[in-house]
């Protein structure tokens, strides 16, 4: 899972990357082309269970690349053309807004910065249709073995485009599963899930007006106090439960944010543990039995006969494994089941 920080300059971007990786080489990184990139582990306090229960030799969590790209210019041309076809990659963006009052003396507006940035998505997204609109206009005139595809893709792009000429993103465009499938390669910036992250310091607190807005727009919503997250990083275990208590902090900024990450990007987490290897996997929202087998191995997926599935809850419930399977909590499923969130989950198959 890849996860884009974008923003307009001097947001926080760099300031929220390092609160939620723990690096700060990001401060350092003065390359105009490239992201600084790292990637974490997702904690998950029901592993940590897990791995209490089973003593896995192997354990593996969920990995998350997160990655601090330079601040959007709004009209930015080529430099932000550059870094936004970059962006088309990732699966899920994070918009930084700016929550505090800058060097300059202007106050926050994080609402008015999240059109900025959007508009910036919107154009991007549309330099990409027209180029294209314009090449298969000529190309359907022409009797090629593609003119059906081209005359549906062509049809496609053009609601697309008009979407997106009245602002607005291109997840509005209904679209068959076939059409989807057929414009995936575009990647669109503004097809991705969103998440807004205002960047606050003390003296400012987001309005349930400006999260409701947001909340329009995005999957998910998150306010947070990154300049305080980074001093209590780097305070020692012993002092950092009164700092957080001081400051109405619950959670360490990491783990927060790494939990609205996944559900902005609709995934859900199963887990296995076959001999002494513990580990978690993330898969789509929909996903069936089949799709995990072939995330864990593609033979799996090609001699499936059934899961065994044990769901967390039941499992933590009555203490281990075999109590769960002698309360029956265990169940058979064939290929087509849905993976709930927290399943773990044994695949036979024979290959
Ligand atoms: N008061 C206050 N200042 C902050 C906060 N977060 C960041 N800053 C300051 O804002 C400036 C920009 O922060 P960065 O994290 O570098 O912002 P950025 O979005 O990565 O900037 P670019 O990469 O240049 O676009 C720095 O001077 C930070 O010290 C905050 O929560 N409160
Ligand atoms: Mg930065």
């Amino acid at each position: 899972m890849k996860l884009a920080l974008i923003g307009l300059p001097g947001s926080g971007k760099s300031a929220v990357f390092a609160c939620v990786t723990g690096d700060s080489g990001c401060f350092h990184n003065f390359s105009v082309d490239e992201p600084y990139a790292v990637t974490v582990l997702v904690p998950d306090e029901r592993m940590d269970y897990l791995r209490e229960l089973i003593e896995p030799k192997k354990f593996s969590l969920l990995h998350m690349e997160v990655l601090d790209y330079h601040g959007l210019f709004a009209g930015g041309g080529s430099r932000d053309s550059m870094l936004l076809s970059d962006v088309r990659d990732a699966d899920g963006l994070v918009i930084v807004l700016r929550g505090f009052t800058d060097d300059a003396g202007n106050a926050p507006d994080p609402l008015a910065d999240f059109d900025s940035v959007c508009s910036e998505l919107l154009l991007g997204d549309m330099g990409q249709v027209e180029r294209r609109i314009k090449k298969l206009r000529v190309q359907v005139t022409k009797p090629t073995p593609s003119q059906k595809d081209d005359r549906a893709e062509l049809a496609v792009l053009e609601l697309c485009a008009k979407c997106l000429d009245e602002g607005r993103p291109v997840s509005d465009v209904e679209m068959s599963d076939a059409e989807h499938k057929m414009l995936r390669g575009f990647r669109f910036l503004t097809g991705k899930p969103m998440m807004a992250l205002v960047n606050v310091d003390e003296d400012f607190s987001v309005s349930e007006a400006v999260i409701a807005k947001l909340g329009e727009r995005c999957r998910s919503v998150e306010a947070m106090k990154s300049a305080i997250e980074m001093e209590i990083a780097e305070l020692d275990e012993s002092d950092r439960a009164e700092f957080m208590a001081d400051y109405g902090v619950s959670e360490p900024a990491a783990c927060r944010f790494l939990g609205a990450a996944m559900k902005m990007l609709d995934m859900r987490c199963f887990f296995t543990a076959v001999g002494q290897d513990l580990r978690a996997w993330e898969i789509p929202a929909g996903a069936t039995a089949l799709d995990a087998a072939a995330k864990v191995h593609t033979d799996m997926a090609r001699g499936f006969i059934r899961a065994e599935v044990v769901h967390f809850d039941d499992l933590k419930e009555l203490g281990s494994l075999r109590a769960a399977k002698a309360a029956r909590k265990e169940t058979a499923e064939g290929k087509g089941y849905v993976v709930r969130d927290g399943d773990i989950i044994n695949i036979r198959f024979n290959v």
